[in-house]
């Protein structure tokens, strides 16, 4: 592999120094596999450890810090991810494969929730009752939670950690950070920001390393207070059971197997549009992707010809290409997950539309043409989350089928429409059993000043993001004084 003049060197940040790891890792460009982006350090379970202790210590610190030192550190933080978020997007790119223009958006989107959440420190508030007893006064107030453990998949290695870390250091608690393994360089990059910031050592410190190894001592540790995770199910599952054994407080978000909705009445050219890039723009690689496509009986037809068509137009390349809709696949294991999920359609007997093969570029990477399949309900496409390129159009009779059929699926994260009925929009806004709901949008795509998330198989827990974000970072306590 070649080591460009870009190459990253990561450390691990534990209280306030780089350290070097036990052993070191590498991640490769996925849209040319010969180019390392970084050479990183991976922690063992010492070193992790060393990590959570450093954050207990300084939480005793940060914890009693005035909301403003906590909004200053947020807004630097901020405004110098939105100074840096076209190298940060480049970065991003090159490590992950979403495309230059969409990684520069997730940067950018990663700079505003830590200006958003430099406001959210301030904005603490709680509340004053009077009690049921004379003479009593009661009041409500938030605390922080102490130690959270922040463990964060590939897909959004800027905007996700994002995600965490503004509102847990927002609110008052200390951080040990655990990114993917695949986008060392991005967590790293995050966190050499983070660094410079004016927070105490220890209050934020960054470990890399394998899920299996410093991910499992994060979610086993007795000294961490609450974890907040995103990846897969069965990870989750896993962090779910440890956090439960010792009653620590835990937030997850995992799959999706979101359904978009196309009616009869739909505006089709839009509904396509929402189609193409709720499916597969990011290379399909989002929770919030719309892997299931119901469309009404009477336009069917028409949207899959058109969604074939504009399938055809799509140019997938390497991710820092000029004109390039969608880049590669994240890396070789995930590609041969998605061939796999080729076959397994095909063997179940669903209609194979468009794309699914192999691509050759002028530089060596993970390229796959985007795949089309019209499914049943029950073949395991069109229930199974892939998190990648693929996706499947299922026939509805009429809307009460395409909403029977939106709700039968063991996830429940977004749902979208698209129709020109206010009335069909507003049922199905009510009776979509999910977290978030769209009407005439992609499924994928969010405001950061809202809550995120989803109920049942999907996510656990408290809501992510916006004012929302304190329930899981905060906790709640009761006081009473006798006036
Ligand atoms: O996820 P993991 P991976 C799906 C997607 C993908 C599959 C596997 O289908 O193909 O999951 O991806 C850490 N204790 N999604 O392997 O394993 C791990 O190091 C504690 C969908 O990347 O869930 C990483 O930091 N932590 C999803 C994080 O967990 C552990 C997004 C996520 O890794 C751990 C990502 C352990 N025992 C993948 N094992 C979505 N829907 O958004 C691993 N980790």
């Amino acid at each position: 592999m070649k080591r460009s003049d870009l190459q990253q060197n990561a450390r691990q940040y534990i209280n306030g120094r780089w350290e070097t790891g036990v052993t070191t890792g590498v991640s490769e460009n996925p849209s040319d596999t010969r180019e390392v982006v970084a050479e990183y350090a991976r922690a063992d379970r010492s070193q992790t450890e060393l990590a959570i202790r450093a954050a207990v210590d300084a939480f005793a610190h940060w914890s009693q810090s005035t909301p403003q030192r906590r909004a200053d550190v947020l807004d630097r933080i901020g405004s110098e991810i939105l100074a840096r978020c076209d190298a940060l997007g480049a970065l991003l790119a090159r490590e992950e494969g979403k495309t230059l223009a969409e990684a520069i958006g997730e940067a950018t989107r990663a700079g505003q929730i830590f200006k958003f959440f430099a406001g959210e420190a301030l904005r603490g508030g709680g509340e004053i009752l009077a009690s049921v007893r004379p003479g009593v006064q009661v009041d409500v107030t938030r605390e922080p939670v102490g130690v959270v453990g922040l463990i964060t998949p590939w897909n959004f290695p800027l905007a996700i950690p994002a995600w965490k870390i503004a509102p847990a250091l927002a609110h008052g608690n200390s951080v040990v950070f655990k990114p993917a393994e695949l986008v060392p360089a991005c967590g790293w990059a995050l966190a050499e920001i983070i660094s410079r910031a004016g927070l105490p050592a220890g209050t934020f410190n960054l470990v890399m390393g394998s899920g299996r190894e410093v991910g499992q001592t994060i979610a086993d540790s007795p000294l961490v207070d609450a974890i907040s995770f995103t990846g897969s199910v069965a990870t989750g599952e896993r962090i779910l059971q440890a956090a439960a054994a010792r009653r620590a407080k835990v937030q997850l978000e995992m799959g999706g197997k979101n359904p978009l909705v196309v009616l009869a009445d739909a505006d089709l050219d839009r509904a396509v549009d929402c189609a193409l890039q709720g499916a597969y723009f990011s290379t399909g690689q989002r929770c919030t992707a719309s892997s299931r496509l119901i469309v009404e009986a009477p336009v069917h037809d028409a949207f899959v010809v058109r969604l074939r068509h504009r399938l055809a137009a799509l140019k997938v390349g390497h991710a820092l290409e000029r004109g390039i809709d969608i880049g590669p696949v994240v890396d070789r294991r995930q590609l041969e997950q998605n061939q796999a999920w080729l076959a397994i359609a095909n063997d179940e007997g669903a209609e194979h539309v468009h794309g699914g093969e192999l691509l050759e570029r002028p530089t060596p990477g993970h390229y796959m043409n985007p795949a089309l399949f019209l499914a049943r309900p029950e073949h395991r496409v069109a229930r199974e989350e892939i998190f990648g390129p693929i996706a499947c159009v299922l026939r509805a009779d009429d809307y009460a089928h395409a909403l029977a059929l939106a709700n039968d699926t063991p996830f429940g994260l977004c749902a979208g429409i698209c129709t020109s009925s206010l009335a069909q929009a507003t049922h199905f806004k009510r009776h979509a059993r999910v977290g978030m709901t769209m009407v005439n949008l992609p499924t994928a795509g969010v405001d950061y000043h809202v809550p995120f998330g989803g109920r049942r198989a999907s996510s656990y827990g408290p809501r992510e993001q916006g004012r929302h974000a304190a329930e899981f970072y905060t906790t709640v306590k009761t006081g009473y004084v006798l006036a």
